[in-house]
């Protein structure tokens, strides 16, 4: 049996919880109020974040359904000033550039009520950044039977996207604030952090608290009738 069998061809009997369907209904009710505040936060405290968050909000992310579960994700969380003076450096470059030039007008028009620029001090300011990387392969390591092997990952952009989503959830459930930040292109991740290029920067995602006097921008979210049908 090859490492990928072993993966795949076991099976366990399913850990489910039933609950009965008025409590389902609460707690549906219950968690769409908790993520309805969920806010995209640019102005962060330096407070630290207590002891576990980090690591439980990453586990989470880690739960994500991935293609033949290949769990195509690697993430690095960045607590070292010195990492992050780096980061903040390479990325406020490359949104000079984006801002300056790179950008069409029709972008920049549709960022205005952001309120963003090229300056980035979140990246100094907020106590940890969680670089998301996307990985294209699985490196199977040598045994006694088989040599090394790299193996394709599928539904990779999917998969990463659907743990970056739960990484997010489980940090604002912690009670931190959140910014999912994408300097474009991202390659200066991986030379920073020492990854590859096999694999892909996918997001940066900022947390820490929200600076007492943090403002966002009104937004208005779609109604159900606006974001969903029902046939
Ligand atoms: N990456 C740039 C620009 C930017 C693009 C989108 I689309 C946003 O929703 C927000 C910002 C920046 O971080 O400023």
């Amino acid at each position: 049996m090859t490492v990928t069998d072993e993966i795949n061809h076991r099976f366990v009997p399913l850990d489910y919880v039933e609950r009965p369907p008025n409590e389902m209904t609460t707690r549906a009710a219950a968690f769409y109020t908790l993520m309805r505040r969920r806010r995209t936060v640019r102005d962060f405290s330096d407070r630290p974040i207590p002891d576990g968050v980090i690591e439980h909000a990453l586990l989470t992310a880690g739960s994500a359904p991935s293609g033949a579960h290949r769990q195509p994700w690697h993430f690095v969380a960045v607590t070292d000033p010195a990492k992050k003076a780096a980061i903040r450096e390479a990325a406020e470059k490359e949104e000079r550039a984006f801002y300056g030039k790179r950008a069409s007008k029709e972008w920049l028009e549709a960022l205005e009520p952001l309120g963003t620029d090229p300056d980035k001090p979140f990246l100094t300011t907020a106590p940890v950044l969680i670089a998301v990387f996307l990985r294209r392969f699985t490196f199977v390591p040598e045994t006694a039977g088989e040599p090394a092997r790299r193996l394709k990952n599928y539904y990779t952009a999917e998969s990463v996207g659907i743990a970056t989503g739960l990484l997010i959830a489980a940090l604002h459930n912690a009670g931190l604030a959140t910014l999912t930040h994408t300097p474009s292109p991202m390659g200066f991740l991986n030379d920073l952090l020492g990854r590859g290029r096999d694999e892909r920067a996918y997001v940066l995602v900022v947390a820490g608290f929200p600076a007492s006097d943090a403002r966002v921008p009104d937004l208005k979210r779609y109604t159900l009738d606006e974001l969903a049908t029902f046939e």
